[in-house]
């Protein structure tokens, strides 16, 4: 089933013709409501006129977020304050918050396009949806709330926390759809394996996002949970959850397009890239009235795809994302994605897929240790069969990565479990890159 038929199936010409529209009012919007941006167009002798359509988008200057911390806390918001109804707030690791802003529309907006990426999973009122993102600032349980209340399904506000209550809340209430991170997912499914319920477990589909997760942890959780799990991609900047999503094809995340138009640049040099090449991913939101950011950056990797899907949409989808320019770790001058370790370990039996990366630098040398939690049921007091598992998963990554790394297996449960998005690097080089 198609959510919003005429909108996910609209010719590509269709569609330029309204992304044209609903850009050239955004343009106007923000011009002449946020002096920064304004500051920015005049600087590079820039009009609100010489946008007139959607191929005019990659004149206008580029939004980050260090211009939402220059503006903290309302200083993006385009819409006097008695129109927004809601705020949420993303935790940057340093700093301040970046604060962004919500009107009566903007919500319905954001509850039409999750409905659009429930349904892509295949999820209907007939289902019960055990909602386990983070309630409050984070974007993710109140956005996963009101598209799954849009769609009619039963929506469980369970939250984060206590893995212990969900467990039971999961298989009591019957749940037939879970939304976490999927990394949490993974935990869950380890400890309803452990409590023997997996037998008793109704769920049947899985929408997971916030964080990178790659093809082998699909199939892990699909296998073990017994669930087709899909990706589901967003920010707070941007909306929240349901700037795109999975559709039953798995094959590309579909944008909602008429409301965030994606180009992808290189992160060198800032010239647009074309489809199918891998870069930045920009947004800029064109119908959005509290906060529509015009061309933002968002650091995260991945490429465009225009063809027509299988499932019948014609909208855009974008590869599911890697990881962020900032995740990147250049160990000895080589690229390292965390996610290159998590498919590695994903492909060995007696290895969990629970690890640390422990980066340092010793006499100038950058070090990599990756710390592996092993399975229980090949955890082993002999030290000669540890030695040789170790030497086997060492070899496999430094084979994908292309460099040394010190391998240290340790016991199961030992490497920390995380209910939102979860750290898996931890630097100790300190800021000389
Ligand atoms: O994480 C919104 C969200 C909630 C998306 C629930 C999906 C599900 P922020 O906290 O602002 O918003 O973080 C946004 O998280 O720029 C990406 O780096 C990362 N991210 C989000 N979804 C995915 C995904 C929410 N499916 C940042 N794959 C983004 C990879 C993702 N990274």
């Amino acid at each position: 089933m198609i959510w919003n038929e005429r909108i996910e199936t609209m010719s590509r010409d269709e569609m330029r013709e309204l992304q044209s529209k609903n850009l050239r009012s955004a343009v106007n919007r923000v011009y002449n409501s946020i002096e920064s941006y304004r500051k920015k167009m005049d600087a590079i002798g820039l009009e609100p006129g010489d946008i007139k359509s959607i191929d005019d988008l990659s004149k206008l200057p580029f939004t980050t977020k260090d211009d939402l911390r220059d503006a903290y806390p309302y200083g993006m918001i385009c819409v006097p304050m008695e129109e927004v109804v809601r705020v949420h707030a993303s935790s940057g690791t340093t700093g301040k918050q970046t604060v962004v802003a919500y009107t009566k529309n903007d919500i319905d907006l954001w509850s039409e396009v999750m409905a659009r990426s429930m349904t892509m999973t295949g999820v209907t009122k007939h289902d019960i949806v055990h909602v386990s993102y983070g309630y409050g600032l984070f974007t993710g349980g109140l956005g996963a709330h009101y598209g799954t209340e849009c769609v009619g399904a039963v929506t469980v506000p369970v939250s984060t926390g206590n893995t212990k209550r969900q467990l039971q809340l999961l298989h009591d209430f019957g749940a037939t759809v879970l939304m976490c991170t999927p990394s949490y997912a993974l935990y869950l499914t380890e400890m309803i394996e452990n409590a023997g319920l997996m037998d008793e477990m109704k769920l049947r589909v899985g929408v997971f996002g916030a964080e990178p997760w790659t093809e082998e942890m699909r199939h892990t959780i699909e296998e073990r949970l017994h669930i087709s799990a899909h990706d589901i991609y967003g920010l707070s900047e941007i909306i929240g959850p349901g700037v795109s999503c999975e559709c039953k094809m798995k094959n590309g995340l579909h944008v909602a397009e008429d409301h965030f138009v994606p180009e992808i640049v290189d992160p060198a040099d800032d010239s647009l890239l074309g489809e199918g090449e891998s870069g930045e991913l920009i947004f800029s939101c064109i119908t959005k009235e509290a906060m529509p950011l015009l061309r933002y950056r968002t650091r995260d990797i991945s490429s465009l795809n225009l063809q027509k899907c299988e499932c019948g949409r014609t909208s855009v989808r974008m590869m599911k994302p890697m990881g962020r320019v900032d995740d990147m770790l250049i160990i000895r001058g080589v690229n390292i994605f965390p996610s290159q370790i998590e498919s590695v370990l994903l492909g060995i039996t007696e290895a969990s897929p629970f690890f640390m990366l422990i980066v340092d630098r010793v006499n100038n040398l950058d070090t990599i240790e990756v710390q592996v939690e092993m399975k229980p049921e090949f955890f082993s007091d002999e030290v000669r069969a540890i030695e040789r598992l170790r030497t086997r998963i060492t070899k496999e990554i430094e084979s994908t990565l292309g460099i040394t790394v010190t391998v240290t297996l340790v016991e199961p449960q030992t490497i920390q479990r995380f209910e939102g998005k979860a750290v898996r690097v931890i630097d100790r080089r300190g800021k000389l890159y």
